[in-house]
């Protein structure tokens, strides 16, 4: 998954756009991502995954916190994300799978906040990243 140098100006455009919203955002990602995909409840069995959730809101931060990482490192994303490469390999064994449903959720939680920020090409440089990252969390499984 290599982004070229417009996809990463697409990347850090976007997420300046989203401000300090980010972290809602993810909680909005979750949330989706467990109504559509009930599956992926089961990694959170210890988790109140109810409508307007604190749990679910807290979780939502922490994953857009690591998102925002990413896109401020952008040319070294497994350095910036080793650590939760490491846990999610390590510790949570999450199935690759479900970092593309929790991925497309994230696009379109932006789709609904910022219609005009996700055009064609930033939509296709914030699949591309998301990719990123997801394989960077999945790198490490064996
Ligand atoms: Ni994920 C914990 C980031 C995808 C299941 N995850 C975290 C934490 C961050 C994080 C940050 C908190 C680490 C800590 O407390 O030190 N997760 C990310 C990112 C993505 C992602 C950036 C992809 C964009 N995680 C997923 C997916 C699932 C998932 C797709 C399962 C469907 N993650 C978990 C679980 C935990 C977790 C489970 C532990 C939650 C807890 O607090 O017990």
């Amino acid at each position: 998954m290599v982004l070229s140098a417009s996809d990463k100006t697409n990347v850090k455009t976007a997420f300046s756009k989203m401000g300090g919203h980010a972290e809602e955002y993810g909680g909005e990602a979750l949330e989706r991502m467990f109504v559509t995909y009930p599956q992926t409840k089961t990694y959170f069995p210890h988790f109140d995954l109810s409508h307007g959730s604190a749990q679910v809101k807290a979780h939502g931060k922490k994953v857009a916190a690591a998102l925002v990482e990413a896109a401020n490192h952008i040319d070294d994303i497994a350095t910036a994300l080793s650590k939760l490469s490491d846990l999610h390999a390590q510790k949570l064994r999450v199935d690759p799978v479900n970092f593309k449903l929790l991925g497309q959720c994230f696009l379109v939680v932006v789709a609904i906040h910022h219609p005009s920020v996700l055009t064609p090409e930033v939509h296709a440089s914030l699949d591309k990243f998301l990719c990123a990252v997801g394989t960077v969390l999945t790198a490490k499984y064996r």
